[in-house]
């Protein structure tokens, strides 16, 4: 199975992966995906979401058991980050066979559409039209870099993009859905343990900056005479550091435009994106506010203006004790349980749907990296807790 996905949107050069949404290579994943359902004779199906489903017993049956997670990355990601999820949910599937098995409940094993948002910026899209988190016409408004329409690239790849929207009735089908994801992080490493359990997923947002100046010649305009956006971009990417450890949060920000983007030109427009993320609420809306503040002083001394546009929010995600204490029950009470800066198609679902989440221990903590890693034995411990896990919920 591994051998077959690995390949698939890996950069030769940086060994990371780009699989972006509704590219040629989401649609490899996405044969990949169905030849995996099928060769298990499951019931293969793509929802009017782009989400892909892989179904054991009756599709439309109630109280379904789903598993799985996302194949789309981050510009050069990691091999693990969505792919151990999809991989390990097969995986798990083969293992209850081998155990014999005998479901009571409908499984499938999903994978959710455009999770990262690489290309078009907003996290988590097929999972948030499926949960009514995201409207058609605001989907439908998301642009890439190119200025290709979500619903253009949805088309290319064959998809109906008016067809996009709420499937609550999908939705409601649905008993418990486990994502296992691999931990982007070291708490499993520093507590020993090759599988844990999810707490709570940090509220997290992206904002974007845009400081509009004026270009001119690098080589012959006066310094007196410029209004410069890259400094207060500058001097607002510094400010993100000092907040965030005044708070005790996390900032980032990891992607810049600048126009016209050229050596000897004062830019006219620089565009940046900041990811936030904090244990809680309060934590995050001081950053939030204090970086836009050092903004807008750094902007006004240069005589450059600035328009923040918020991008996504998510609130906190706390995973109902209910399903992860039977999890934990499940797997012998012994996991440790943390909380993830990372957002997951679980954390999406969570509002609609009974919702836990594993973690495979990964040794460095390193994710959206060509260094992401996990260990064989790890992986494997993670694919006999989802398969016990399944096992406990599908099989009673
Ligand atoms: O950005 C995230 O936290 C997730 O990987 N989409
Ligand atoms: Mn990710
Ligand atoms: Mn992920
Ligand atoms: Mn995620």
């Amino acid at each position: 199975m591994w051998a077959e996905l690995a390949p698939i949107g890996r950069h030769p050069g940086t060994g990371g992966y780009r699989r972006y949404a509704w590219t040629g290579a989401d649609a490899d994943c996405r044969t990949w995906f169905q030849e995996q359902a099928e060769a298990r004779g499951l019931t293969y199906e793509t929802d009017r979401n782009g989400n892909q489903w892989a179904w054991l017993g009756d599709p439309l049956g109630s109280d379904a058991v789903v598993t799985g997670s996302h194949l789309d990355s981050v510009p050069d990601g990691g091999a693990f980050d969505g792919p151990l999820g999809v991989v390990s949910s097969f995986a798990a599937l083969d293992e209850l066979r081998h155990r014999g098995a005998r479901f009571t409940r409908p499984l499938a094993i999903a994978n959710f559409g455009d999770e990262e948002g690489a290309r078009f910026g907003l996290a988590c899209v097929g999972s948030r039209l499926a949960a009514g988190q995201l409207t058609r016409e605001a989907a439908h408004r998301l642009r890439d870099g190119e200025g290709v329409s979500l619903p253009q690239a949805m088309e290319n790849a064959g998809y109906d993009p008016d067809a996009i929207g709420p499937d609550p009735e999908r939705l409601a089908r649905i008993g418990a859905f486990v994502e296992l994801h691999v931990e982007q992080g070291r708490a499993l490493d520093l507590t020993g343990h090759p599988v844990g359990l999810a707490s709570a997923i940090w509220p997290h947002g992206r904002w974007r900056y845009d400081f509009a100046g004026e270009g001119n010649h690098a080589g012959t305009t006066r310094l007196a005479d410029r209004r410069d956006p890259m400094l207060p971009y500058a001097e607002t990417v510094l400010a993100a550091r000092r907040e965030a450890e005044l708070a005790g949060a996390v900032a980032t920000f990891g992607k810049v435009a600048v126009e016209p983007n050229g050596v000897n030109a004062i830019p006219s427009l620089v565009r940046g994106w900041l990811d936030s993320r904090a244990a809680d609420q309060s934590a995050l809306d001081t950053v939030v506010a204090a970086v836009e503040a050092a903004a807008r002083e750094a902007a006004d001394r240069q005589g450059v203006d600035l328009t923040v546009v918020r991008e996504s929010f998510t609130p906190v995600v706390e995973f109902g004790h209910a399903l992860r204490d039977e999890l934990a029950k499940l797997l012998g009470g012994e996991l440790p349980v943390l909380g993830t800066g990372a957002g997951h198609d679980a954390g999406i679902l969570s509002a609609s749907v009974p919702t836990a989440m594993l973690f495979v221990r990964n040794p460095t903590g390193v994710s959206h990296s060509p260094a992401e890693h996990a260990g064989e034995d790890d992986c494997q411990a993670g694919v006999r807790a989802l398969a016990d896990v399944l096992e406990g919920l599908a099989c009673r």
